[in-house]
C-alpha cells in the first residue's frame, strides 16, 4: 500500500471509530518503515480534525468524538516507540498544559509527543491546570518555555493570567510563553504579551527550536 493510501485509511478509520483498522494500519506503517511521526501527523491527526468538523456540523456528538479519540490513541501507542528521536546536547525543558477550565487534551498530547520526539524534555501538567501552577512548575523545573493550550473561547483568558503572574513576580524574561489551540491566534498572542503562537504540533517544534536558538544568542 502507498503511503498516501495508508494515511488516508488511517484518517478514515479514526473518523469511523474503527480501532482494529487503526491498529492494523499503524502496524503496517511500522512494518513498511514509514516515518512514524509523519504517520501520526498525516494520518491519525487528520482523522481527528475531520471528526472535529463533523462535530461542528452536528453529525457527531460527544460519544462519537470520544470513540474517535480512543481510536487515535490506539494508533499513537503503536507508532510512538518508532518515532525517530533527535538527540540534542542541550535539552531545553518545556512545561506544557491545558489551561484552567478546559479538559480538551488531544491537541496538547500531540504537541507534547512531537516535542519529546524532537529531543525536548517535556513536563506535562495535564489539563484543567490552574494559572499559578504553570508558573510554579516552570520555576521548580527550571524550564525555559511554557506552552499553554486552550480549545475554548471561555478559557483562553487564563493564558493572559499566566503572563500577568510572570510579570507580577518579576520573572517574565526568564520564560518564553507559547500558546496554541483552536480559538487562539497570533493576534491574541500579541494582545496578551505571549512570545509566540503556533497553529499545530509540527510548527510548535520548529518554533521551540527557534526560541532555543534565540535564547542562546541573548546575553546572559
Ligand atoms: C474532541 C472535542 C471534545 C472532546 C475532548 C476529548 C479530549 N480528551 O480532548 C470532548 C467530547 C470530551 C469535548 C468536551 C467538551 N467540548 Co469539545 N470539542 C472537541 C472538538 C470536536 C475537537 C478538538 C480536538 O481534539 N481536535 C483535534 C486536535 C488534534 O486538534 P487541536 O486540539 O486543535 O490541536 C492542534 C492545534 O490546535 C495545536 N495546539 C493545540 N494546543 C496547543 C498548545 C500549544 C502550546 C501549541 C503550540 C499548539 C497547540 O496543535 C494541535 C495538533 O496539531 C472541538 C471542535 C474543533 N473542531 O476543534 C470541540 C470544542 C473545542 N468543544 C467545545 C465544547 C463547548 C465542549 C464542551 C463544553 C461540551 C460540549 N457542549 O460539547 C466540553 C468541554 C469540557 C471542558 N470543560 O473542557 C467547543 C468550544 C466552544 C468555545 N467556547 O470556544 C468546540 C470548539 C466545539 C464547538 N464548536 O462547539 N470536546
Amino acid at each position: 500500500m502507498t503511503k498516501e493510501k495508508l494515511y488516508k485509511g488511517l484518517a478514515d478509520a479514526v473518523v469511523d471509530m474503527d480501532e482494529s483498522t487503526v491498529a492494523r494500519l499503524s502496524e503496517e506503517a511500522v512494518c513498511n518503515r514509514f516515518d512514524a511521526y509523519e504517520t501520526i501527523d498525516m494520518g491519525l491527526a487528520k482523522g481527528m480534525e475531520r471528526a472535529g468538523q463533523l462535530f461542528e456540523d452536528e453529525e457527531y456528538f460527544v460519544p462519537e468524538l470520544l470513540m474517535c479519540s480512543e481510536a487515535l490513541t490506539v494508533g499513537v501507542d503503536i507508532l510512538k516507540p518508532h518515532i525517530r528521536r533527535s538527540e540534542r546536547e542541550d535539552k531545553h525543558k518545556i512545561v506544557i498544559g491545558v489551561i484552567r477550565g478546559d479538559t480538551h487534551d488531544i491537541g496538547k498530547n500531540l504537541v507534547k509527543l512531537m516535542l519529546s520526539s524532537a529531543g525536548f524534555e517535556v513536563v506535562d501538567l495535564g489539563r484543567d491546570v490552574p494559572t499559578n501552577t504553570f508558573v510554579d512548575r516552570a520555576v521548580e523545573e527550571s524550564a525555559r518555555i511554557i506552552m499553554i493550550s486552550s480549545l475554548m473561547t471561555t478559557t483562553m483568558e487564563g493564558m493572559k493570567e499566566v503572563v500577568s503572574i510572570l510579570q507580577e513576580r518579576g520573572i517574565r524574561s526568564r520564560f518564553k510563553v507559547v500558546i496554541g489551540g483552536g480559538p487562539v491566534s497570533q493576534g491574541f498572542a500579541d494582545k496578551i504579551g505571549a512570545d509566540a503562537y503556533s497553529p499545530n504540533a509540527n510548527h510548535a517544534v520548529r518554533l521551540a527550536n527557534e526560541l532555543v536558538r534565540e535564547d542562546a544568542r541573548e546575553p546572559k
